[in-house]
């Protein structure tokens, strides 16, 4: 089969646009990676080429030593993504030692995601405490969540909690909680530790000033993720462009009952007592 024609490529250029009409990729901002199946890569086989131009990632990843994923390109704008596939994104194989990559198809006078390592340090991560389950890592500049990084302060705890506030939805969608990183250089290896640290724990991580990544199963629930907890912000940024403290909202029990209804676990850690009605500013600085 033609790489363009096989549905795991169409279903992933179909969430770049999704996310490029959100208005989460402004010029070439943002980047997706999709862990390919054994038979999906199976069925384009004929249409990969195989070179000895191997790449040094940045990073280690044995843990996916022999994975093929499916990859934005450096530099590529999402909004080219349906327009010029093989130019904006392309499928890359692992090597064995998990220390370097090859490109096998597309990518054309380019070369993955400057941020393939937070990529792949993520898919390492959630590959092994999700039993493989999740394949789509992603990352986005989800602007109403980019703007609560500039008032919100930078904690796991403040940022669940007041996105678990805005909408009911919201704890039923990612019970596990948000992590935060705090502003750090993009597309190193550093960033990428952090990032993956979080994963551990979460399926959503927050870069402070620059965007978000997501882990999921499918790119419906990835692409799902990323839009409940933006939406979410955005809500969040409307109540405190209306006021500086909230005159109800959604208690701790409720959230516990929530739980018990919705079958979720939701950690007691993001369902402190607060205390007063402001965004988590007296609670923590
Ligand atoms: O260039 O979003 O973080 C794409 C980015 C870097
Ligand atoms: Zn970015």
């Amino acid at each position: 089969m033609k790489v363009l024609d096989a549905k795991f490529v169409q279903d992933y250029m179909r969430m770049a646009d999704d996310g490029f009409q959100m208005g989460w990729h402004e010029r070439n901002g943002g980047n997706l990676t999709y862990r390919i199946k054994a038979e999906e890569i199976e069925s384009v086989k004929d249409n990969l080429t195989e070179t000895d131009n191997w790449v040094e990632i940045g990073t280690e990843v044995p843990g996916l030593a022999g994975e093929f994923f499916l990859t934005t390109g450096s530099g590529r704008f999402f909004r080219n993504v349906v327009i010029d596939p093989e130019t904006s994104i392309g499928i890359i194989e692992v090597s064995a030692d998990g220390t370097k990559y090859r490109t096998l198809w597309g990518l054309k006078d380019s070369k993955p995601t400057s941020e393939l390592p937070s990529h792949l340090m993520n898919h390492e991560v959630k590959k092994r405490v999700t039993n493989g389950k999740h394949r789509v890592i992603y990352h986005a500049h989800t602007t109403n969540v980019i703007a609560l990084t500039f008032v919100l302060p930078l904690n796991d705890e403040v940022f669940t909690r007041e996105l678990w506030e805005m909408a009911t939805e919201c704890p039923v969608v990612f019970p596990d909680g948000i992590g935060v990183v705090d502003w750090m250089v993009p597309g190193g290896r550093d960033i990428a530790v952090a990032t993956s640290k979080l994963m551990e724990k979460y399926d959503a991580a927050i870069w402070a000033h620059h965007g978000m990544f997501c882990s999921g199963e499918d790119f419906d629930l990835t692409f799902g993720l990323m839009h409940t907890i933006e939406k979410s912000a955005e809500i969040l940024v409307k109540v405190m462009s209306m006021t500086n403290a909230k005159r109800q909202t959604i208690e701790p029990d409720q959230f516990r009952d929530l739980a018990k209804d919705f079958k979720v676990t939701l950690p007691e850690k993001f369902l402190y007592e607060k205390k007063d009605k402001t965004f988590g500013f007296a609670d923590f600085n």
